[in-house]
């Protein structure tokens, strides 16, 4: 993997200098000198690339999407709302061209800086994106929330980025329920196309990806095609330890916890990485519940993440976990900043 966050693109991603990766077949010239003018010549379609946003409430499925498109997990996913803090950036290569995914946070009222920060990785998303992709939890019925994504939504119509809606968790829907839906979200023109799927199935992706390519510009590939995320590895260490938190804990919990890389040790004689993370809370009584009886909690958390980082890095990993308490990190600005990006006094 590459290392840049997506803010801070500049020098960071494996960028390719230019259209490199050209597909096979690409930039042929036409047969020459055809005597039948009215003969149509056969070519290649141009290869597409561009951005495209995913974007909606809480717990629709986002993340789940990205990850299954990708083969690859890059976004975190919990049963816990608010789980993506971040902007997370996956990049899908194809014959048919190249396409940037960004993963936003779900669009929520910012009640904490923190949450301040996660809808302006969402408002940023709709400014660069080409095709914004609206998703939607098919599952639940339609409320107040829905309302508010359809105005913000709705509200970017003047900008150039096509609009797709994506009706997610058709697996768990009775066949017709998903009728209603479609003509409800077909209401008012805001959407080009509008995309019943199941990010946990896979069902219906194939025709997601058709959509996306073809609302996509024409345009050469801008990452190498074996780069999936331009997430740094450190970063991602921090979010896998942050799922497994948050598959362990509920209430309050999900929201008040956070967690940074403090260490990380590659000891290049034996291959063993050393990852020493912070698990961040706000109150003593917090720190309690995540370490668990006999720390058999945060034991727990550690093994897990530890066996998925193995996987997903390729190396053996030794994992230290630590539970410190910091009061009002959600309103700590550097401390926020620290977290987006871990790279802070090196
Ligand atoms: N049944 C079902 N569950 C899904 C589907 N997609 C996501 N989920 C679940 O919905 C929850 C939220 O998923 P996540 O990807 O974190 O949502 P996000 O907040 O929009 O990124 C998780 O428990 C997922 O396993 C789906 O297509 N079907
Ligand atoms: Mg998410």
């Amino acid at each position: 993997m590459s290392a840049a966050p997506p803010k801070k693109p500049a020098g960071s991603a494996k960028k390719t200098s230019g259209p490199s990766t050209k597909p096979a077949g690409s930039g042929k010239k036409p047969p020459a000198a055809s005597t039948k003018p009215s003969m149509r010549v056969p070519r290649t379609p141009p290869t597409k690339f561009g951005i495209v946003a995913i974007v909606g409430r809480p717990n629709a499925g986002k993340s789940t999407m990205l990850n299954r498109i990708l083969g690859q997990k890059v976004s975190i996913v919990s049963d816990k709302p608010q789980t993506t803090r971040n902007r997370i950036v996956g990049i899908l290569s194809e014959p048919r061209g190249q396409v940037v995914f960004l993963d936003t946070p779900g669009i929520h009222k910012p009640l904490h800086k923190l949450n301040a920060r996660m809808m302006s990785h969402v408002n940023s998303s709709f400014n660069e994106a080409d095709v914004i992709v609206t998703m939607v939890d098919a599952s639940q019925s339609f409320g107040h929330g829905d309302e508010f994504v359809l105005k913000m939504i709705a509200a970017t119509k003047g900008s150039k980025a096509r609009r797709v809606a994506v009706l997610n968790k058709i697996d768990l829907l009775k066949k017709n329920a998903l009728l209603p839906l479609i003509a409800k979200y077909a209401e008012g023109d805001i959407f080009d196309e509008i995309v019943p799927i199941s990010a946990a199935t896979g069902e219906g992706l194939d025709d997601l990806l058709g959509v996306l390519f073809t609302a996509l510009p024409a345009g050469e590939p801008l990452y190498s095609k074996d780069d999936y995320t331009t997430q740094p590895e450190r970063f991602l260490a921090a979010e896998i330890v942050r799922e497994k938190l948050l598959a362990r804990t509920r209430d309050e919990l999900p929201y008040t916890t956070a967690v940074g890389i403090d260490r990380w040790d590659e000891d290049e004689e034996t291959g063993l990485l050393r990852i020493y993370a912070s698990i961040y809370v706000e109150r003593d009584s917090q720190k309690k519940l995540v370490i668990g009886l006999r720390g058999e909690g945060i034991k727990a958390i550690g093994t897990e993440a530890r066996v998925e980082l193995e996987a997903i890095l390729g190396t053996r990993i030794f994992l230290q976990t630590y539970v410190k308490v910091h009061e009002h990190w959600r309103e700590d600005e550097r401390f926020l900043g620290e977290l987006e990006w871990p790279f802070g006094g090196e």
